[in-house]
Order: C-alpha cells, then sequence, then structure tokens
C-alpha cells in the first residue's frame, strides 16, 4: 500500500500548498476549539461606569485606520464620558469593529453604541438644533457614512495598483492584503460601487466631497459655531481622507480642492483630540499626508 508520505510526493504543487495550508488551519481550529472547551476563560473585569471601547490599533496619521473607531471616539471625548480603549482584533457579535462594553453589556455597531450611550447617560448632542437642522445633520452623517465610506475602501483596497497604501501606510502581510482585497472588492460590488471603473467613481467621488464642502461653508462645525454629534460621523470619514493616504495617483482633494474641509479636519482634531500626537503611530504629523 502506497504509504501517507508517496501519497504526497505524488501531489503537484497546488494541491501541497492546499494540503498543508488546510493541515494548519484545521490544526489551529482544533487548538483554539480545545482551549475553549477546557480551560474556562476568566471574564476581563473593567472599571464600572467606564466604557471600554474595543477598536484596532491605533493608525499612522490618525488615531485609528477606521473612520468608525474615529467617530465613536470622538463621540465619547464631545460628550464626556469616561473610557478605555482595549486595542486589538477582538470583533463584536456582528462581526466589525469597534464596539463597546459597559457595566457587562455589550454593544455593536457604533452608531447604536452611540443611541445606547445617550440613552444610558442621558446624553443629547444635537439639542441645539432645529427639527430641520437634525434632519440636514443626519443626512450628512448617512452620506458620509453609508456612501463616501466605500470610495475609501475601493481606492484603499482595489485601485492602490502598486500596493503604495497597503505597503506603506497599513504595513500588514501578503495574506491579510489578499484576504481583506477580497472582502473589500466582494463587499464593493454588492454596495454597487465596484460595478464602476475607476474613473466613474473618482468622478462620483469628487461630487460627494463638493456637496458636502457646499453644505459647511464657513461654518466652524457641520451645523453652526457648535458641535453636534453627527459631527462625530462627518469628521471619521473625513480623517481618512484628509490624513490617510489612498494610493499612488490619487491627490488627497480635501487638503488641495476643499480647505474648508481641511480647516474643519484640523478644527476636531484641535478641539477633541489635544493629545492626537500621542494618539498616532507615525510619532507626530503636523500636516496631512500626501
Ligand atoms: N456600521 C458599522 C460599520 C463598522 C465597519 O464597517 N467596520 C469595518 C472596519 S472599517 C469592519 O469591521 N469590517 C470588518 C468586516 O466587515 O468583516 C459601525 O458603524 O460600526
Amino acid at each position: 500500500m502506497e504509504s501517507i508520505v508517496d501519497s504526497f510526493t505524488d501531489l503537484d504543487t497546488s494541491q501541497k500548498v492546499l494540503y498543508v495550508v488546510g493541515g494548519i488551519v484545521a490544526s489551529t481550529v482544533s487548538v483554539v476549539g480545545l482551549r475553549k472547551l477546557c480551560f474556562k476563560q476568566k471574564a476581563k473585569e473593567y472599571p464600572r461606569d467606564t466604557v471600554i471601547l474595543h477598536q484596532i490599533g491605533r493608525g499612522p496619521y490618525a488615531p485609528s485606520m477606521t473612520p468608525f473607531a474615529v467617530k465613536l471616539e470622538t463621540y465619547l471625548r464631545m460628550a464626556r464620558i469616561p473610557y478605555q480603549n482595549v486595542h486589538g482584533l477582538k470583533m463584536s457579535s456582528k462581526g466589525k469593529v469597534p464596539w463597546i462594553e459597559y457595566n457587562g453589556k455589550a454593544v455593536a455597531d457604533s452608531t447604536l453604541c452611540i443611541d445606547f450611550l445617550n440613552e444610558k447617560l442621558e446624553v443629547d448632542l444635537h439639542q441645539h438644533l432645529s427639527p430641520r437642522d437634525k434632519g440636514a445633520a443626519m443626512a450628512m452623517q448617512v452620506m458620509t457614512e453609508e456612501h463616501l465610506y466605500w470610495f475609501l475602501a475601493v481606492f484603499r483596497y482595489q485601485y492602490d495598483n502598486d500596493k503604495t497604501f497597503i505597503k506603506q501606510t497599513l504595513k500588514i502581510g501578503w495574506f491579510v492584503v489578499r484576504i481583506a482585497k477580497y472582502m473589500v472588492a466582494k463587499s464593493t460590488w454588492y454596495q454597487g460601487l465596484g460595478r464602476h471603473t475607476e474613473e466613474e467613481v473618482t468622478q462620483m467621488f469628487k461630487k460627494e466631497l463638493q456637496a458636502l464642502s457646499d453644505f459647511m461653508g464657513e461654518r466652524k462645525f457641520l451645523m453652526g459655531d457648535e458641535p453636534c454629534e453627527s459631527d462625530c460621523a462627518v469628521f471619521g470619514q473625513l480623517s481618512q481622507l484628509y490624513w490617510h493616504f489612498l494610493g499612488t495617483g490619487h491627490e488627497n482633494l480635501i487638503r488641495d480642492k476643499y480647505p474648508n474641509l481641511a480647516a474643519y479636519c484640523n478644527r476636531m482634531k484641535e478641539t477633541f483630540w489635544p493629545d492626537w500626537d500621542q494618539c498616532i503611530t507615525h510619532g507626530g504629523t503636523k500636516e496631512a499626508t500626501k
């Protein structure tokens, strides 16, 4: 009978790679599963009445590479809610980051986290707005979070052909890059943006930034002289476009074409992030990246 070694030797290279990778994945899953079964994990003890903010590590030029983490942390600062960061790759029950824990209760999704805290701690950062302005603030928030965000995804992961963003900014291994690229391509296809050409997408991107810039005008914050809850979301998204490189061939539109949006980014940074330079890994950049 043919030995296992002989059978393995007869396989072609791609089959061998598949077997080895499959073996590694299967053993890792078994070891992790066994550990979970055999060793009862001690629940982490966090201080009471403190929001535990689970998010990935700090970003190179802005406090996170995830706009939703910048949003949530800015909200916690704006609402003056005591919080503690836990940086890592632990995802929420919905499979995303960021998320929070508060007195033992876990809440997923940045917007639902904010709604939860608003109710629990009686916070209302929109209270100074008229109903019409509240509606406009929400419309701008949704435009940036649910649409502008996807431009970021395609520019970062699909159009950055020489992988400058991934190599220089993200600094993650090729395997993780491949997974991220695959997942983003799938998501943007279903979202719709991934079906357009790069030229069409760039045109749409500029139009949306123009709309935001026109809406903002010379106001200090999104809705006037006072910041509101939606500023957290808008700033979260713009922080990526302004401070985090989009990839070769893509100019920093906010810095070069929309000085009011650039001034807004800097104003939000100065108002809510006096410790910005300690919250970024690059060690203190005064200017947005190219
Ligand atoms: N609606 C969510 C969006 C969060 C989100 O999309 N996070 C991304 C990182 S920017 C994520 O965790 N992606 C992982 C995945 O989709 O598997 C929120 O507001 O928290």
